[in-house]
């Protein structure tokens, strides 16, 4: 690397803290929900026993209109070491987007800041409506989300291969203004009504100049006491918390959220009462070990046991009635192949075994975070085929997988 080039890591760090500065400003709820995790983690893990990086670990969510938009995202995330990783399709939930996480993939940059983002590109094909369909089109195709300094700075990173530290700075602040809220829409009422008709999530992405970041998450060391905290306060946050039981060796994610803020909006052209637009909302996750494909069969077929089970009984007992086929003390899920893992030597020479961090997002969960928001009205499922080859094309180049990463990283058994 040149000298005098700040480091991805670095950008992505301060990137990362700026956008959680500007979030905390926009939606004032996000600053109590890192209150109350910031409480609950300090008790669950005195200062020095939990991973440095869960302080700062975030990750937020964005929805794109086009192709162009999304591959110039891909542009921009890389100059904060960000990668694609993983193909999600949210068609089957009744979502008309598909999605891929932007995050950093090596253990360094891992440990310095695992700043993720799940991006989503808007399916127009799946708007059954021709004429709101060419609509919606010409509306995202004139739009520009992008400052002209931030096109500027990523072809100059990607030209010598990284950023010195005025040009850095620019690029954060540069960027920053696509994931800024936006208080008029470029849509009249009555076309925003019809978008909303269409799909809450079609208005919540084309009636706007950005893709205003949708929500900002903090990782809590314990969701259960985190969640007990929030409703104790008398916040609205969902009952149920998505993914796995609560467990001794915690698996891949649990995330709960809150049910979606009313913000107001102008409509274009509109001098009357402003509107109510719902979309950002806050959430929550803890976060344990990454699953092999072995692991994550079992989880998957003990999750859709879940679903399909005695609707007499309450969520959470068939919830804990079927994971207790999936083992729960460190030696049979490393020995089973259940769970990728490390070994670790410490200076005695006794071996102790480190589960790999989860560092994804799991299609249930999120289908079930969309769609707690998306109000009462929910979409049933397209009946549209995943489309990852049309996504790649899309973002101009392949996502990687993320189980070649974790395979990577980990001890082999
Ligand atoms: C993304 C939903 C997915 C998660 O935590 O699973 C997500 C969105 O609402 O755009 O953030
Ligand atoms: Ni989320």
């Amino acid at each position: 690397m040149t000298t005098g080039l700040v480091d991805a890591s670095t950008i992505r760090d301060r990137f990362c803290a700026a956008l959680s500065a500007m979030y905390r400003a926009e939606v004032p709820l996000y600053g109590d929900l890192l209150a109350i995790v910031a409480k609950v983690n300090a008790r669950v893990a005195p200062a020095g026993a939990a991973p440095a990086r869960v302080e700062i670990e975030r990750h937020g969510a964005i929805r794109v209109g086009t192709a162009a938009e999304l591959a110039m995202m891909g542009r921009a995330f890389a100059v904060m070491g960000m990668e694609p990783v993983g193909y999600y399709d949210l068609a089957p939930a009744g979502v008309p987007v598909h999605s891929t996480a932007f995050r950093p993939v090596t253990e360094e940059a891992l440990a310095r800041n695992p700043f993720r983002v799940f991006c989503s590109l808007l399916r127009l094909e799946l708007i059954a409506d021709p004429d709101l369909r060419r609509e919606a089109s010409a509306l995202l195709a004139a739009r520009q989300i992008f400052r002209p300094e931030v096109l500027a700075l990523a072809e100059r990173h990607e030209a010598q291969g990284g950023l010195d530290e005025a040009d850095a700075d620019a690029f954060v602040a540069g960027l920053l203004e696509t994931f800024r809220w936006h208080e008029d829409t470029l849509v009249d009422r009555v076309t925003y009504d019809r978008l909303v008709a269409s799909h809450r999530l079609v208005a919540d992405v084309v009636a706007f100049r950005g893709p205003h970041i949708n929500h900002l998450t903090p990782r809590t060391l314990d969701i259960d006491a985190a969640q007990a905290a929030m409703l104790a306060q008398g916040l609205d946050i969902k009952e149920v918390i998505e993914g796995p039981p609560p467990r001794a060796i915690p698996i891949l994610l649990r995330q709960t959220s809150f049910k979606a803020l009313t913000e107001s909006v102008r409509f274009a052209g509109d001098e009357g009462a402003p509107g109510r637009h719902t979309a950002r909302f806050g959430e929550i996750e803890q976060r344990g070990a990454a699953l092999t494909p072995k692991g994550r069969a079992l989880y998957d077929r003990l999750l859709a046991q879940v679903q399909a089970g005695p609707a007499d009984l309450p969520y959470e007992q068939r919830l804990a009635q079927a994971f207790a086929d999936f083992p729960d003390d460190l030696e049979t899920l490393v020995e089973r192949e259940l769970i990728y893992a490390r070994r670790l030597t410490a200076p005695n020479g006794t071996i102790t075994l480190e589960p790999l961090t989860y560092e994804d997002f799991l299609p249930v969960s999120a289908a079930g975070i969309f769609q707690s928001n998306l109000g009462a009205q929910q979409h049933e499922a397209y009946g549209e085929q995943g489309a990852q080859a049309a996504f790649e094309a899309a973002l101009g180049r392949a996502v990687l997988d993320p189980f070649a990463l974790y395979a990577a990283m980990a001890d082999r058994p």
